[in-house]
This record gives structure tokens, C-alpha cells and sequence, in this order.
């Protein structure tokens, strides 16, 4: 069974679905209990996974890992497409996940109000141009995977749920909607929901 140590709400739910979607027993432990977790990861940030031997971190590089080790319908076979859905969860996790990242950052570093403002408003229009680079990629399919969603699909979801915690408008395209809609209507994206939350109030 794997052991994956999450944040509520945070990008380690991506972790957890696709675990799911590969049929993966998985112990989930909020690193809000914990008291030594950079004992664990000296980052300190999840998602961390432990595979029996091995402890796992970096986001991107635990969802290939686990897509690698476990073949499905997430992580295609034929080259061309398998390269596509490696940019994909880079895109997810190296561009759109930091653009969020930079909302957070802001909140609370910035004391003056309007100041805040207005930078939060500039970093909310570089992700809402990353959504149209999404929009725009799924003009002729329903997922960035093709027909099914792939794992950067399910990352891409989680993360546009923070939006909002923000005093920021968001705009994300109808195309993109949908794709994000039908990912949080998987069993396995509302199991992930429900499991962190009866985690985190033992
Ligand atoms: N580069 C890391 C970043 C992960 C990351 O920023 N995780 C956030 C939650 S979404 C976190 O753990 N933040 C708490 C912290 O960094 O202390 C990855 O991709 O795994």
C-alpha cells in the first residue's frame, strides 16, 4: 500500500486520484499532524509519497512514477502522445501550479491593501492567459488526454479550485469548464474529497 502525505485542498489531491484511477490502496496522512514532516521531505511541501522502500517527492515526478509503474488509460503508449501528456503534466505542474502559487505568495506577503490589489490582479491575468492556452489546446477534444482525462487533466481540476480564496477574477473558457466539471464528477476526484476530509478531522 502506498503512504502519501497531503494538504487539504492542496495539489497532493491530484496525487491521491490518479492513485485511485489506478486502482492503488493508499494511506493518506495530513502533514498538518505531524510535527518532524521535513524529517520526511526537508521541503516540507507534499505531495510526498512512500513506496515501500522509497519516499517520493516533487509532484510531477511521483505522477510519472506512478503512471510508469501502473498502465492505464492516464498515460497513453504510443510515443507522440505519451511525449504530449508529459508536457501537459509539466504545463500543469511547473506553469499553471507556480501562477496559483504567486496568488498565495502575494496574500501573504503584501500588507498594503491596494497594493495587494493590483498585484494580485496582474498575477490573476497571467493565469487566466495559461487557461486560454488550455481552452485553446482543447478546441477539438473534450480532455488534454483526447476522449478520457488524463493525469494533467485532474491536476489542472485541483488547481482551479483555488481560485477562489482570491478577491480575483478568474476566467476560464466553456471548453475548459466542461473538461474541469467532468473531472470533479469522477468517483474517484469526489472520493479524494471526502477521504482528506475524514483524514484531517481525526
Ligand atoms: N515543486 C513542488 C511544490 C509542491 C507545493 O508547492 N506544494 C504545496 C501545496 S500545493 C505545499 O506543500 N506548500 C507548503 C509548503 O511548501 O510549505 C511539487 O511540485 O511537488
Amino acid at each position: 500500500m502506498y503512504k502519501l502525505y497531503y494538504s487539504p485542498g492542496a495539489c497532493s489531491a491530484a496525487t491521491q486520484i490518479v492513485l485511485r484511477e489506478l486502482a492503488q490502496e493508499v494511506n493518506i496522512i495530513d502533514v498538518h499532524q505531524l510535527d518532524d514532516f521535513k524529517t520526511i521531505n526537508p521541503v516540507g511541501a507534499v505531495p510526498t509519497l512512500v513506496d515501500g522502500d522509497n519516499t517520493f517527492v516533487e509532484g510531477a515526478a511521483i505522477m510519472l512514477h506512478l503512471l510508469n509503474k501502473h498502465k492505464s488509460p492516464l498515460f497513453p503508449e504510443n510515443e507522440n502522445s505519451r511525449q504530449q501528456a508529459i508536457e501537459n503534466i509539466m504545463f500543469a505542474n511547473a506553469t499553471m501550479h507556480p501562477a496559483y502559487g504567486r496568488l498565495f505568495f502575494l496574500t501573504q506577503h503584501i500588507s498594503d491593501e491596494k497594493v495587494q490589489q493590483e498585484i494580485l490582479n496582474t498575477a490573476a491575468e497571467s493565469i487566466n492567459q495559461l487557461w486560454q492556452v488550455i481552452e485553446n489546446k482543447l478546441a477539438d477534444k473534450s480532455f488534454l488526454g483526447g476522449d478520457s482525462p488524463s493525469a494533467a487533466d485532474i491536476m489542472l481540476t485541483v488547481y482551479s479550485r483555488w481560485g477562489r480564496y482570491f478577491s480575483v477574477d478568474i476566467i476560464i473558457g466553456e471548453k475548459t469548464s466542461k473538461m474541469l466539471n467532468a473531472v470533479q464528477a469522477m468517483p474517484s476526484y469526489i472520493k479524494t474529497v471526502q477521504a482528506e476530509q475524514t483524514a484531517s478531522v481525526k
